[in-house]
This record gives structure tokens, sequence and C-alpha cells, in this order.
């Protein structure tokens, strides 16, 4: 089922999701409506909290070289703990909650992180580049942190008043 993704600046995506603790057949129909979600609207990677279920739930699918999604790369990490970092990379970053914006980003190049998968087994993995990017900005999720706070200052501002705008311009719409 294709869950209502939350935007900006939706309270709810600025909070704390709880760990999972059960996982049962409804975390199972939690990750495959996700799933199903981030492929209907174009995403890469989504949090639980962005269909308003906080929980410590995530999953990414990347794109092959020929920019095509297959369910067998589908990640999914429960729980997730970052237990190493090296080095930095700027990627340009958008978000199913931030629709229609993008900007670069600075975060770790490689991260190691340990996670449980649905069925409650301990896993680890180590990532870098655009992997590594989707799992720090869907982690983020978990803590209730947007992309959008790691914009300098001047770029916030910008980014706030170009949203008021849009905002305006689609409930003049209707
Ligand atoms: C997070 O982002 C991410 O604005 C996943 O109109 C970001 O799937 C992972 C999307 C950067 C790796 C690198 C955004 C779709 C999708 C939009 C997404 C939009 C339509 C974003
Ligand atoms: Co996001």
């Amino acid at each position: 089922m294709i869950r209502q993704i939350i935007t900006y600046p939706d309270k709810r995506l600025f909070m704390r999701s709880n760990e999972v603790e059960r996982f049962d057949k409804e975390l199972h129909t939690l990750l495959d409506d996700m799933y199903e979600t981030m492929r209907a609207k174009n995403g890469i990677g989504l949090a639980a909290i962005q269909v308003a279920v906080p929980l410590r739930a995530l999953i990414i699918n990347l794109p092959d070289e020929e920019g095509n999604q297959h369910k067998e790369d589908l990640l999914e990490l429960i729980n997730p703990i970052i237990v190493e970092s090296k080095g930095t990379q700027v990627y340009t970053e958008g978000c199913l909650s931030v629709p229609e914006y993008y900007d670069d980003i600075e975060r770790a190049k490689w991260v190691r992180v340990e996670y449980y998968d649905r069925e409650g087994n301990k896993k680890s993995l180590e990532s870098e580049g655009l992997l590594a990017v989707a799992i720090q900005h869907e982690m983020d999720h978990l803590d209730g942190h947007l992309f959008i706070e790691k914009l300098p200052y001047l770029k916030r501002k910008k980014f706030e008043k170009e949203w008021k705008k849009k905002k305006k311009a689609t409930k003049a719409k209707g």
C-alpha cells in the first residue's frame, strides 16, 4: 500500500524515532509499504518517519549504472548505528519530504554501519560514495534531522523564502 509522505515543515520530521523492538508482521508491512511508496515517488531512500511512523527503520535502493532500480539491491536497515566513519565528500542531495529542492551537502566519505535486518539478524555494512551518503541522509531522519539543516545560514534563508513563495503559489491554485 502506498502511504502518504509527510513534508517540511511537518514537526514530526524533527522528532527522534524509537527503536524497533518487535521484528513482526507489522514491521514487515511497514517496510513493504515504504518500498512501494518510495518507488511510486521516484525515491532512492526513505525513513519510516517520512510515512509518519516514528520507528528507527530505513530503506535504500540505489540505481545501477543504467539508472535502473532492482528490488534485489534493496537495503533495509533497522536500528542502525554508525560505528566508524572516514573522510569527507560533497553530494547534491534531495529528499522526498523536501520536494523539488536540491543542494550540496558535505558528509563522511566512508561509513561502517551496524544494524538489524527485518528478521532481527544483526548485520554490518561498509559503504562509500553514494551509498554512504544515502545511509547518512536516512539515518539523520531517525534523529529528526533534514539535509536542509546542514545548509549555510544564507542558503537556508534563501530556501525558507522560496519555500514560502512556493506554498503561497500552491494555495492560490487551490
Ligand atoms: C536521500 O532522496 C538521498 O525533490 C533519498 O521531487 C539523497 O530519494 C540519498 C526525490 C541524496 C542519496 C543521495 C526528491 C524525488 C527523491 C525530490 C530521495 C523529488 C522527487 C529523493
Ligand atoms: Co530524506
